[in-house]
């Protein structure tokens, strides 16, 4: 099992999408283990996106992304993280897909409604970013499970 993490943009807030975005996730069969809004700080934001500080459009992002609410979302699955950006969609929401997450809610390259982490070493330290106090990640077992899975799966 994989954990990953999603983030909701101020744009998904603003325009009240966060429920539909969320559904998409868990009707895939998902586990939800972290829930956060947070208008989150400018050095919060700076840090996930320091990948891309030297890009032209850093800037703008970050001054996107703290422009209001995020809502972060930890969520645990087989192979949860390539499996999210498939959801999600290509970056250009004009160019994404029908069917995934920008294609069906956005025309923006940059207002484009969630981040997913890239990779497993992403997905670690950016969870640990937005969820990082006592608490704020959850260990359950949905009943579900067993029909989410096969037993092979499972063991
Ligand atoms: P991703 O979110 O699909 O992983 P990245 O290349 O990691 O895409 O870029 C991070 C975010 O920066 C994008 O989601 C988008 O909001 C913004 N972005 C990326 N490239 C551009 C660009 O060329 N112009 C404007 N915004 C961009
Ligand atoms: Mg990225």
């Amino acid at each position: 099992m994989e954990r990953t993490l999603v983030l909701c943009k101020p744009d998904a807030v603003q325009r009240g999408l966060v429920g539909s975005i969320l559904n998409r996730f868990e009707q895939k069969g998902l586990k939800l283990v972290g829930l956060k809004m947070r208008k989150f700080p400018d050095e919060v934001i700076q840090q996930h996106y320091s990948v891309h500080a030297d890009k032209p459009f850093y800037s703008a992002l970050v001054g996107f992304m703290t422009s209001g609410p995020v809502v972060a979302i930890a969520l645990e699955g087989k192979d949860a993280i390539n499996c999210v950006r498939g959801l999600m969609g290509k970056t250009n929401s004009a160019e994404a897909a029908p069917g995934t997450i920008r294609g069906d809610f956005g025309l923006s390259f940059s207002n484009n409604l969630v981040h997913g982490s890239d990779g497993p070493e992403s997905s670690a330290t950016e969870l640990a970013l937005f969820f990082s106090e006592e608490g704020d990640l959850i260990d359950w077992t949905p009943d579900v499970t067993a029909w989410v899975y096969s037993e092979e799966e499972l063991s």
